[in-house]
């Protein structure tokens, strides 16, 4: 079992997508362990893309990711982090298949409509960064 993190952002919770998403990882089989709508302040926006700020991009991504509310979730599920990255699709909307979140509902790289953790260890540090430990069901 592994657990990985995953957030509508603004965009996507500006279009409505919010139950389009949700019901995609629900329907393959990935268990919610947490789910909370919160507008991100901008200390968490910069500790969560930190890996990112000597980026050029860095100023614009932060204010997108605080320009209004988003939902931020734990999913728990065999190969979690792999399996639902392959749902979210590239980075880039241009790359990101048919089928794949972004493919289906992306066309741009700075409003790509959601984010799930790379990796097993950047999901343990995502979750810490939005979740304490007794909000996991
Ligand atoms: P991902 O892990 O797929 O979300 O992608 P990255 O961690 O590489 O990038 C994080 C976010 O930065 C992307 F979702 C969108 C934004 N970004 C840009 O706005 N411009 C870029 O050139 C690259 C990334």
């Amino acid at each position: 079992m592994e657990r990985t993190f995953v957030m509508v952002k603004p965009d996507g919770f500006r279009r409505g997508l919010v139950g389009e998403i949700l019901a995609r990882f629900e329907r393959k089989g990935f268990r919610i362990l947490a789910l909370k709508a919160l507008r991100i302040p901008r200390e968490l926006a910069e500790r969560h893309y930190a890996e990112h700020w000597e980026k050029p991009f860095f100023g614009s991504l932060v204010a997108f990711i605080t320009s209004g509310p988003v939902v931020a979730l734990v999913l728990e599920g065999p190969g979690a982090v792999a399996e639902v990255r392959k749902m979210v699709g590239a980075t880039h909307p241009k790359d990101a298949l048919p089928g794949t979140i972004r493919g289906d509902y992306a066309t741009t790289i700075d409003e790509n409509v959601i984010h799930a953790s790379a990796s097993l260890e950047d999901a343990q540090r995502e979750i810490a960064l939005f979740f304490r430990p007794e909000e996991l069901l």
